[in-house]
């Protein structure tokens, strides 16, 4: 028998594995490719400390919950799904017969360390632990030789730890017993938690629809980088995109056609019903938006007393914006808000429903006010907390409800004032649709190139002048797709920046640095490749995986 050791400290883990299953195999282990601190996660976690040990992955390895719950039985499943898709490895959870000895995946509610983390004094854990929705996102991993434990105070917690492990499972296997590779990942204990509550990307799927299995392919990726909210831009003057049973044209009629004049489409119920269940089984929140009341010609195609002026519009595929309004001065109107309203407010679980509000330029400013204040109301009605975009607090907005500052820095302070909640997504910096630099293929550049770098180099806690900390709600990277029409496309624009928008919204300050980043960023090539994702080969990046197409390298 042969035993070929790159690095002692492992010595461990490997002896372990010999005890089990080998009788007489040559083997050979590396030592773990990287420390642990070098793993390259995005975003960033909290805390690090790394151990001389070295967790070893291979076909006898198994999962242990903690319970035959069905929260746990889906985190179990998920992680052999995704240590499957990465290593071809099918591990067995809580198998009747583990094979002894071999290391095992600990997936634990209980939450020792994480209590012992805070009560030893670990500054940074204690300080975030006190927000309740941060609590319940935080967990522990640590990385022994003989298991790695995943402690988290709830189901979310412990899937955003699962992103983690994800992450730490190194790209290639270390040849091990035989023919039976090694996945050897360096040892260690993580503590981590969120430095924002919302951390979210938006999808625009009225101005092109995408289809459910585009969305749930944007919400698989949205996951890996512990995204947790995926707001749908549902409506728009091109088209109307969920299905409302008391109103039975504005999909058949207002959902007909999107941007180019091409086909559009909606979400039948049990389409969008099963969209938030996939997106809950990710522990992503789905916000809703029925933007309104600009922005709403292809209601009023369906619907004509909505505008008011008495005239029948067209169905619209340009991208001009700011030429509809309804009329604010009609309860019909208010009638027909609130079944909208209380139709997809009862299709959705999570706290928000996004109104909408912005670039509302032909309705009047008395008419706006009474507009987003009466269905300010509406959506609380239905129990929601109500969202807009920035224009919103320009009528009688409370701290009741949410401003999303995108444009407007007057509005952003007006917001404070109140005592509004802001979530930033600032055109300049978070928008998913600016192009990255003049001849990318998609996208605007009203408000600018918005290159990778540009995209993670700011700092949302001093962005908006005036906005603290405690009224940040979180950030969020909207994707307007006035140009994008299919997964490849939102992919191009989304990647390689959504990541940095996930690690402006989970890591703490301190621990943001470009050069950091960018060095992290490279290696999610390997990420990007094995699921296809058509990420733009920003020229920024060192990217760790080559392509033989110069065609798809950047240029910027
Ligand atoms: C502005 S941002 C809009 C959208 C467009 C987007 C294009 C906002 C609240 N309104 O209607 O799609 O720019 O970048």
């Amino acid at each position: 028998m042969k035993n070929i050791l790159f690095k002692p400290t492992i010595t461990a883990a490997i002896a372990l594995l010999l005890t089990c299953s080998c009788q007489d195999k040559s083997i050979v282990v590396q030592a773990p490719e990287m420390e642990l601190s070098q793993a390259g996660l995005i975003p960033r976690p909290l805390e690090i400390t790394e151990n001389e040990q070295a967790f070893a992955l291979y076909k006898d390895s198994y999962i242990l919950v903690a319970d035959s719950s069905e929260a746990m039985k889906n985190l179990g499943r998920f992680t052999v799904e995704k240590i499957f898709q990465k290593t071809g490895l099918l591990l067995k959870v809580n198998p009747k017969n583990p094979h002894k000895g071999a290391p095992k995946i600990k997936i634990l509610w209980e939450v020792p360390t994480l209590k012992s983390a805070i009560h030893e004094g670990n500054k940074n854990l204690s300080a975030y632990l006190k927000n309740p929705y941060e609590v319940s996102e935080a967990y522990t991993l640590s990385v022994g030789e003989q298991e790695v434990v995943l402690q988290g105070v709830s189901a979310a917690g412990l899937f955003r730890g699962i992103q983690t492990l994800r992450q730490l499972i190194p790209e290639k296997a270390s040849v091990g017993l035989a023919q039976d590779p090694l996945w050897v990942l360096a040892g260690g204990y993580i503590s981590d938690a969120p430095y924002y509550a919302y951390r979210g990307a938006m999808l625009d799927v009225a101005r092109h629809f995408f289809n459910t299995s585009e969305v749930k392919r944007f919400i698989d990726q949205l996951a890996y980088y512990k995204i947790n909210t995926l707001h749908l831009h549902l409506t728009d003057d091109q088209g109307w995109r969920i299905a409302i049973d008391a109103w039975p044209k504005l999909t058949a009629v207002g959902g007909s056609k999107e941007v180019g004049g091409g086909l559009g489409g909606y979400y039948s119920k049990e389409q969008y019903i099963d969209l938030v269940a996939y997106a809950a089984k990710h522990f992503i929140s789905i916000v809703p938006e029925v933007d309104m009341p600009g922005h709403t010609n292809a209601a009023s195609v369906a619907y004509p007393f909505l505008n008011g002026n008495g005239k029948t519009p067209a169905l619209y595929t340009g991208t001009e914006v700011g030429f509809s309004t309804w009329d604010a001065n009609n309860e019909k109107v208010y009638d027909f808000v609130t079944d909208v309203v209380g139709e997809i407010a009862a299709m959705s679980p999570g706290p928000y429903f996004h109104l909408g509000g912005d670039e509302s330029h032909v309705t009047e400013k008395m008419d706006y006010i009474t507009f987003i204040d009466r269905v300010s109301e509406i959506v609380k009605q239905a129990g929601k907390t109500p969202i807009g975009w920035d224009e919103i607090v320009t009528a009688h907005t409370d701290e009741t409800a949410v401003a999303q500052f995108w444009a407007s820095e007057e509005n952003a302070a007006i917001a404070v004032q109140k005592g509004m909640k802001v979530l930033l997504s600032p055109a300049k910096k978070a928008y998913l649709d600016m192009q990255y630099q003049e001849d990318s293929p998609y996208g605007l550049h009203w408000a600018g190139y918005v290159p990778v770098d540009t995209a993670y180099m700011w700092t949302p806690e001093t962005y908006a002048k005036g906005v603290p900390k405690e009224l940040i709600l979180g950030i969020e990277a909207p994707l307007w797709s006035e140009t994008v029409s299919n997964s490849d496309e939102i992919e191009f624009m989304a990647f390689p920046r959504l990541p940095g928008y996930a690690e402006l919204a989970w890591t703490t300050p301190a621990l943001r640095s470009w050069d950091h980043y960018k060095a992290r960023l490279a290696k999610q090539s390997h990420f990007f490749d094995r699921y296809q994702i058509n990420y733009y080969r920003s020229a920024k990046i060192d990217w760790e995986t080559t392509v033989s197409d110069p065609k798809t390298l950047g240029k910027d």
